[in-house]
């Protein structure tokens, strides 16, 4: 009896402590690119868990200096292809489908001489309705040299529940608009504070284990 209450609380304590911590951080490492190499798809991309999808069929996976924005690892280069101005959005979906939480993002821009100024992110809010950011790429963009190309842009906890992101690149070059992405943090409600009832949940799982060990150790 003891036991199977032991392992009821231990259940509903991970239970609980999941809920918010099933942050993950999509490095394109499980599509990587050697060295100095860059590849060129004409399909969608799966890394992660998820599906990035461009309606040029237009994505580089980078992992080089140079001309290219460089992470120190493979990331994603999405540019203009041939001048179709829709053709540098990059969107993300769960494969399987379901909500996903982000709270952060490597960006930087793309190509030397046809780098985009800023890159305009949608998240699309499960329910319906949207969330907005443009982030400013800072210009610094120096390729193989000792100066990062990539900034960090950080979401508030408005970037939960979201069933799709969609990147643009704006700005820049006419044209190309040339950005880059690696690092994406993602996780089911990543940034969301635990409610209360789960909260007094793990509170209640936690005190029942220490009951426990008393008794076991009495
Ligand atoms: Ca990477
Ligand atoms: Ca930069």
């Amino acid at each position: 009896m003891k036991r199977h209450l032991s392992a009821i609380a231990i259940t509903l304590v991970l239970g609980a402590w999941s809920q918010f911590s099933q942050a993950a951080v999509i490095n394109f490492e499980d599509i990587a690119t050697s060295a100095g190499n860059t590849v060129f798809d004409t399909s969608p991309d799966a890394s992660g868990g998820f599906l990035f999808t461009s309606p040029s069929n237009h994505i580089h996976r980078v992992n080089q200096s140079g001309s290219f924005g460089d992470s120190g690892s493979t990331n994603l280069m999405i540019h203009d292809n041939g001048g179709a101005n829709a053709g540098n959005g990059l969107t993300m979906t769960k494969i399987g489908g379901g909500t996903f939480g982000m709270s952060s993002a490597w960006l930087s821009e793309g190509f030397s001489n046809f780098g985009a100024k800023q890159v305009h992110i949608v998240g699309s809010l499960f329910g319906g309705g949207s969330v907005v950011l443009d982030f400013t790429l800072d210009g610094i963009f120096d390729g193989a040299g000792g100066l990062n190309d990539f900034q960090t842009v950080n979401f508030d906890g408005s970037w939960n529940n979201l069933t799709s992101v969609a990147f643009n690149g704006i700005g820049g070059t006419a044209n190309e608009h040339a950005w880059s992405i690696d690092n994406i943090n993602v996780g089911e409600a990543a940034t969301t504070v635990p409610e209360p009832s789960t909260l007094a949940l793990m509170a209640l799982a936690m005190a029942g284990l220490g009951f426990m060990r008393r008794r076991k150790q009495a």
